[in-house]
């Protein structure tokens, strides 16, 4: 297998250092459960050292959810890539809707970031996914195509470092899903927007409610290469049965 599968926990903005100590325990006690699978764990900010310090030496990676495009100075309340790699950070998010939608984030915003990223060593998550009113029109090739475009213009080194999570935006939090089959239409399309650059290796996520039950339908596809997990990645056994499937 060229790609190993990658399953990611997105935990969003939930979580206190009490709660988080039961869940990262819970993964602790149970990883050893899960085979050909890289795990990772994207925790708020202020988590990040706990996380670090609890997943220390379990195989278990962990990320940030945002990233600063800007190396250092008066950008008050971000964060850089240089901060995170301080600390051992393995993986940022980018792009993410939730961070399109409600924080204006634009498609070269989100390249900046990967970029950014790449620039310290971090591997970048770059989401992607259209709307339901975009699905509706029959816009999901094109919107996924603006979406990466900035991206693809990092050019192939960068690129076999990066990770891409398709999320159809109608499926995040919803408990709708795309079928396996709808899924893996588009993460086959998005392979096929790579495939100029030989970068045979990046991982295709999907993400927009996956939980244990229908994780293993989504992972028998041929381009689906993993999960971004948001709900279903704060219940520890949940989250565990999913990278075991
Ligand atoms: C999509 C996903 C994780 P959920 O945002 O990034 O969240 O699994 O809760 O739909």
């Amino acid at each position: 297998l060229i790609r190993k599968r990658l399953v990611i926990g997105n935990w969003k903005m939930h979580g206190a250092r009490s709660t988080n100590a039961t869940l990262l325990t819970g993964l602790c006690a149970g990883v050893s459960v899960v085979h050909n699978c890289d795990m990772a764990v994207c925790a708020p900010f202020p988590y990040l050292g706990q996380v670090s310090a609890c997943l220390h030496g379990t195989g278990i990676s962990w990320g940030s959810q945002d990233i600063s495009k800007h190396q250092q100075g008066a950008f008050t309340g971000e964060v850089s890539a240089d901060m995170l790699n301080d600390f051992g950070c393995q993986w940022a998010l980018v792009g993410h809707s939730e961070r399109r939608s409600l924080h204006g984030e634009t498609d070269q915003l989100v390249a900046d970031k990967a970029a950014a990223a790449l620039s310290a060593g971090i591997s970048p998550v770059v989401c992607v996914g259209e709307t339901q009113a975009e699905q509706e029109a029959g816009l999901t090739h094109e919107v996924i195509q603006r979406q990466l475009q900035p991206v693809l213009a990092l050019g192939a080194e960068s690129l076999a470092k990066l990770v891409i999570a398709y999320e159809p935006v109608w499926a995040i939090g919803t408990g709708l899903t795309a079928t396996p089959q709808q899924a893996q239409d588009v993460h086959a399309f998005i392979r096929a927007q790579l495939s100029g650059l030989n970068v045979p290796q990046v991982r295709i996520l999907y993400g927009g409610s996956v939980k244990a039950s229908n994780a293993s339908s989504l992972f028998a596809m041929s381009d689906i290469d993993g999960a971004l997990v948001g709900g279903a990645s704060l219940v520890a056994e949940e989250f565990l049965r999913i990278a075991a499937s």
